[in-house]
């Protein structure tokens, strides 16, 4: 037992286990061979096990993805119509429940299951299909098909969707009806599930001579829903087009890529390729949002997110004798055309050929004065949908004023619109010359333009293709830059602005390597920004740090109403709190410069302001004169404007409250008293800062408090006051508006006027205007010449559109030395200089 007990001395394993001794024995490690060999074996085993259970995990992977994913049906809804050449046109095909329209309809579904049956990329996944609707022309069907298709073959069906017709041949013979085309595009099964659910779902047909409205749910006491999706459907009697009109239209701000969107078809059914336009955002009553479509039907839908707060839209449809009707025969001296319906939208689909002669041995030049040919995504340079032709050159996109010439008495001008995205079109002039003189008494452009010879080498590109400053010789009061070889103000040079193309203007004024430039003019080293220390001495160097420091208060930072001081630059209402105790985000002092209506970039009759654009702006009238002067609304009583409108004259006491009369709300003077928009205030009280010198105009500013408050709505709303220590930097763009002279001496304005001008530098502009400035003016000029403020714009706003999207109070227009002269910029009161004074006489 003994020696048996020392056999098993290696052994210490349970006895069951003896079977399977070889694979696991404990070896002296001498053994190599026999170490390889048992290890060998394990590896085997062990590989093979894990090789099944990955085979196993793969194919069960494969099988979940293929019948989870790969193969899981996805719904499919394809919206579409088709022609059917071989029947007319009759009224009872628009009554969806007439027999005719069921007869019609029932062989259009007969048509369509066979040929997706037909077709093995379709047929397999076909579900259902129907006809919505039929309109003229000579009939087409409108109809939506359904189809639940796996994941994995969802891109061969839209390939089979796409090219259906042609296998289609045989099938129309088979059914008696004749089809030329087949369109059909996929579309959001939400959208077509509520399209179906007759949820949101409206017909309309317009009568003769009568304007039909529609408006979204609820319009106008109460926002249109969230999650909507509604349909119009607009029809007209046959040979007729549609003119749709939307007379108000508030919806959400745009979001991209969702959010909420009205879009117009040219057709009966919801595709891509026969949008008109699609829109989001609010626009002013003003703004011309008129369609015309190409046949006698159109389709507006709506289509709105989870968060549905707006009022929406309300519209109006007429229908108008079809006609494709357009260009023509122009023989006179000088004329004027335009795009169909301008500036209305064009209608999709037209063609117009304007062949254009002018009489005797003169030649013929054209001035395009609006150009609206937009289109999103499309290439300008191209032009492949819509666009002008002249002289084999196709024009399209957005563009100012141009002018085409061809040194011919003869010129062709083609016009063409495809079928989506249609815009508001062109308007032209074509004007006969003389040859040899093209531009009597003026300077004759490259283009063929005529200018005033002074503007000829002035910095100002009035050519529009710059011609005018090319070979110029610099005035004193000018630069020249360096690629261009142009001419421009001084008042340009180190502005921030690279007003030359080649920072020629900016190259002079920037600090050495490794510093930054304070903003008065100092420079010091890029290491003490935001070193908690007022290095510049203006505090430039700690006003736009990551971290709000809190330091001592000085005239360039800004005092919380704990009476703490921060050192950020411009931190009023810019939506940080930045004071310890919230005062710098105030919710009463920051309800103010907000624009209710989404500023419109377009503007179609140069620079009239859009309606709502500027909701501050306020027109004072005098009995004796009518509007007099401008003022900005501030707070529900008070307006700010310049104390030099309220100086008596002998015979009229300007001073006295009950001369004038406030219109808020204003944007057309004609319409002062019947817009139900304008609200008309007088004044309880006039104060005039004084401190105002009416020699050289300083402290031009004056306060007026009107009868009783003004109830905020789209069109009238306050603007914010800025603080002491905003900055308005040099070379910023801002706007000044109006209703002044539109030129020196001239009439007022009767719509309301916008001019966008820049911040000037103050030392430059003192040059300019032989020292006449204070440190409460603040001087800004019109940088692509024309027009300036002007007499009647006086006490009017200078209004900044700050990062945070409010607009501030930069100024207040208060004198010039005359109007729009060149180099001689308007001079406005420094309105964050007069901040104490507002706060004493408004508590503001
Ligand atoms: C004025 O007479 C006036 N160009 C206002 C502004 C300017 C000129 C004149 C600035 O009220």
């Amino acid at each position: 037992m003994k020696d048996s007990d020392s056999n098993i001395k290696y052994n210490n394993r349970p006895q069951s286990l003896n079977g399977f001794e070889e694979m696991v024995e404990f070896l002296p490690a001498t053994n190599t061979k026999k170490v390889e060999k048992m290890s060998a074996k394990q590896k085997l085993i062990i590989a093979g096990v894990v090789v099944g259970a990955v085979l196993l995990s793969l194919t069960a992977g494969l099988l979940v993805w293929h019948f989870a994913y790969r193969n899981a049906p996805v719904q499919k809804v394809y919206s579409g119509y088709l022609t059917i050449t071989n029947y007319n046109f009759i009224e009872a095909y628009e009554n969806s429940s007439s027999p005719e329209f069921a007869q019609l309809s029932s062989k259009v579904i007969d048509l369509l299951q066979n040929a997706y049956k037909s077709d093995p990329a379709i047929g397999p996944h076909f579900i259902q299909c129907n006809v919505t609707a039929f309109s003229e022309g000579s009939v087409i069907a409108y109809y939506w098909a359904e189809f639940s298709v796996p994941t994995y073959l969802e891109a061969t069906l839209d390939k089979g969707m796409s090219e259906l017709k042609v296998q289609t041949s045989l099938l129309r013979k088979l059914n008696s009806l004749s089809v030329n085309s087949f369109v059909a595009y996929p579309i959001e099964v939400n959208t077509a599930r509520s399209f179906r659910d007759n949820n949101c779902l409206y017909s309309l047909h317009s009568s003769p001579g009568v304007s039909t409205t529609f408006n979204t749910p609820g319009f106008p006491n109460s926002p249109y829903p969230a999650n909507a999706r509604c349909q119009w459907s607009l029809r007209a009697d046959a040979g007729h087009m549609i003119l749709l009109h939307f007379r108000t239209f508030k919806m959400e701000p745009c979001k991209t890529p969702k959010g909420d969107y009205v879009t117009v078809y040219d057709s009966l059914t919801a595709v891509e390729p026969r949008v008109m336009v699609k829109l989001c955002g609010s626009y002013p009553p003003s703004y011309n949002l008129t369609f015309v479509s190409s046949q006698n039907v159109m389709l507006v839908t709506l289509v709105t997110d989870n968060i549905g707060k707006h009022p929406g839209f309300m519209a109006e449809f007429t229908q108008i004798q079809k006609t494709t009707l357009c260009g023509g025969n122009l023989r006179d001296a000088k004329g004027e055309f335009s795009t169909p319906f301008y500036p209305a939208h064009y209608p999709p689909t037209r063609e117009c050929m304007w062949d254009i002669q002018v009489p005797g041995d003169k030649f013929v030049k054209l001035q395009f004065l609006m150009f609206y040919l937009f289109e999103p995504g499309v290439p300008t340079t191209t032009c492949p949908n819509d666009y002008v032709e002249i002289n084999n050159k196709r024009y399209c996109g957005e563009k100012s004023s141009f002018v085409v010439s061809n040194n011919s008495s003869k010129i062709v001008v083609k016009f063409r619109s495809d079928q989506s995205y249609t815009d508001t079109g062109f308007m032209a002039r074509y004007v006969s010359y003389e040859p040899k003189n093209p531009c009597p008494d003026q300077y004759t452009c490259k283009s063929g333009r005529c200018i005033d010879q002074e503007k000829r080498c002035d910095g100002w590109n009035d050519c529009g293709d710059s011609s005018d400053e090319t070979a110029c010789v610099c005035s004193d009061i000018q630069f020249r830059c360096k690629t261009s070889q142009v001419c421009k103000p001084r008042f340009f040079l180190c502005d921030g602005v690279n007003d030359c193309g080649d920072g020629t203007d900016e190259s002079e004024c920037k600090c050495p390597d490794k510093f930054l430039k304070c903003r008065n003019g100092k420079c010091y080293p890029e290491a003490q920004k935001c070193d908690k220390t007022d290095n510049c001495g203006d505090g430039t160097d700690e006003s736009q740090c990551d971290e709000v420091v809190v330091t001592s208060c000085t005239e360039f930072t800004y005092k919380c109403q704990s009476g703490q001081c921060i050192t950020k630059l411009n931190p009023l209402c810019d939506g940080v709190n930045d004071c310890a105790d919230g005062s710098d985000e105030n919710a009463a002092t920051c309800n103010c410069g907000k624009r209710p209506y989404s500023r419109k970039t377009r503007i179609v009759g140069g620079v009239n302001a859009d309606e709502g654009e500027w909701p501050w702006q306020v027109s004072l009238h005098t009995a004796k004169d009518g509007h007099t002067c401008g003022a900005s609304l501030v707070s529900p009583t008070i307006l700010l404007s310049a104390a030099h409108c309220f100086q008596d004259v002998p015979g009229l006491r300007y001073s006295d409250p009950n001369v004038w009369t406030a219109y808020l709300g204003l944007h057309d003077q004609a319409a002062r008293t019947t817009s139900k928009d304008v609200v008309k205030k007088k004044i309880k009280r006039i104060d005039a800062n004084r401190g105002f010198n009416d020699f050289t105009y300083d402290n031009d500013i004056a306060m007026l408090e009107l009868e009783s408050p003004v109830s905020y709505t789209d069109l009238i709303q306050p603007i914010c006051i800025p603080e002491k220590t905003h900055i308005f930097p040099v070379g910023k763009s801002i706007w000044v508006t109006g209703w002044g002279a539109l030129a020196e001496g001239g009439t007022g304005a009767q719509v309301l006027q916008k001019a966008e001008i820049r911040v000037i530098n103050q030392t430059e502009c003192n040059k300019l205007l032989e020292d006449q400035l204070t440190v409460r003016m603040i001087c800004a000029g019109y940088v692509s010449g024309g027009i300036d403020a002007c007499q009647g714009d006086s006490g009017g706003p200078l209004s900044s559109v700050e990062t945070n999207g409010k607009v501030y109070l930069a100024g207040i227009v208060s004198w010039g030395e005359g109007c729009a002269r060149r180099n001689k910029p308007g001079v406005y009161t420094k309105v964050s200089a007069m901040r104490d004074w507002i706060k004493e006489k408004t508590g503001l």
